[in-house]
């Protein structure tokens, strides 16, 4: 099968033919119909100091499954599946507790080449299946806990992007957050994460939807998925702004992963407001008032729109499929896989929401 390989930073990612086992025990393997390009994805080549290499990235995948292990029951050959990226084992803590985004042993089996079997070889060389999945591909071996069975109607393409950002945006303003009818959101970053975000709040009811953005073409974006007010984060401070626009701002989101705007998003809330930190800086620091905490702020992660998957993706679909929720303004550009790097570089210039690579163009 085809595959779009990562070997290094100096080198373009190129479209390659390699060797995929079938699926063993609880396996499914899917015919991938898309994948998005998301900004972790840049994180894992960019911010790691030594990605391993070859890896397939991509995390953002719909396909129909083609062949299942003989241990899985919850799937078959011709369900149509959302991928999440993030499995997990049903019985740890978290697991237990309903907390499934924080399995503790979200990665078995591993997909890692360190691990017991690389499923993916070129030559007989392991290739690594980044981000847990390995999307931009014409097929993915993954766990069954990773398949999400959805309705046949919707399309595979554009739901695609519910498994990434779409349920991460719209989960952290509806299940970490809980935003209330009434209450004011600011969300800083409005990439195809943060738009979702955006919507979740849209959703939830929200008064004030007030975006944060540097580029007018994102704000512009931002309005169509339900934003009230935008900030040009590059003009002037935003938080002053943000606070003369809404002096109690309940919920502020940071949507990029750097400290500076962490800070902002902390200090633009109300005493008793909740600043939610979607966006992750690895290895960065943001310095943060303790003196504010005297006012019941509250500072929050979320990972994977704190949901869980198998409920919430097919939500997020049926609301989609009701016009409740928007995906199609989300995609910018449909290009096919061997264009990964024109994909990368629009993300990169902050010209796109989302790039979809389609496995059959
Ligand atoms: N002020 C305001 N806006 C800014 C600033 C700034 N200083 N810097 C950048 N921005 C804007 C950009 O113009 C852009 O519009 C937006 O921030 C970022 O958007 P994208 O499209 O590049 O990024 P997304 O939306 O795909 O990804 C955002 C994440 C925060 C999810 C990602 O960067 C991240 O941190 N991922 C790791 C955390 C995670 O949950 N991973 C799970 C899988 S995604
Ligand atoms: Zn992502
Ligand atoms: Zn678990």
């Amino acid at each position: 099968m085809k595959a779009a390989l990562y070997r290094g930073s100096d080198k373009p990612i190129v479209v390659e033919e390699i060797e995929i086992d079938a699926p063993e025990g609880s396996e499914v393997l899917v015919d991938l119909n898309a994948c998005g390009v998301c900004h972790s994805d840049l994180h894992v080549m960019g911010m790691m100091a030594q990605p391993p290499v070859p890896m397939v990235l991509g995390h953002e995948a719909a396909g129909v499954v083609r062949a299942v292990g003989k241990d899985v029951t919850s799937v078959a050959a011709g369900d149509h599946v959302i991928v999440a990226f993030r499995g997990a084992c049903g019985k740890c803590f978290y697991c237990v507790k309903g907390m499934r985004q924080l399995c503790a042993n979200a990665d078995l089996p591993d997909r890692q080449v360190t691990g017991p079997r690389p499923r993916l070889k070129q030559n007989g060389v392991p290739i690594v299946q980044g981000v847990s999945v390995g999307g931009w591909a014409h097929q993915v071996l993954l766990p069954e806990t990773s398949m999400v069975k959805i309705r046949k109607d919707a399309p595979l393409d554009k739901v695609s992007l519910i498994g990434c950002g779409v349920m991460t945006g719209i989960g952290a303003a509806i299940h970490t957050a809980k935003v209330e009818p009434g209450s004011d959101v600011a969300v800083i970053g409005c990439g195809g994460v943060g738009l979702n975000v955006i919507q979740g709040a849209r959703l939830a009811g929200a008064h004030r939807i007030i975006a944060v953005d540097l580029l007018p073409n994102k704000l512009e974006m931002a309005r169509e998925f339900g934003a009230t007010h935008c900030v040009a984060a590059g003009e002037g401070d935003p938080v002053a702004k943000v606070k003369e626009i809404s002096p109690y701002l309940d919920y502020a989101f940071e949507v990029i992963g750097l400290p500076v705007t962490a800070q902002q998003a902390f200090a633009m809330i109300r005493p008793g407001g909740t600043a939610v930190v979607v966006g992750v800086g690895f290895g960065r620091v943001a310095e943060i008032p303790l003196g504010d905490f005297l006012q019941e702020k509250r500072l929050v992660g979320s990972f994977y729109g704190s949901s869980q998957v198998h409920v919430d993706i097919p939500r997020l679909v049926d609301l989609y499929m009701e016009g409740k929720i928007q995906l199609d303004p989300l995609v910018s550009q449909v290009r096919p896989l061997s264009e990964v790097n024109e994909a990368l570089k629009a993300m990169k210039a902050g010209e796109v929401a989302r790039t979809l690579l389609s496995m059959s163009l």
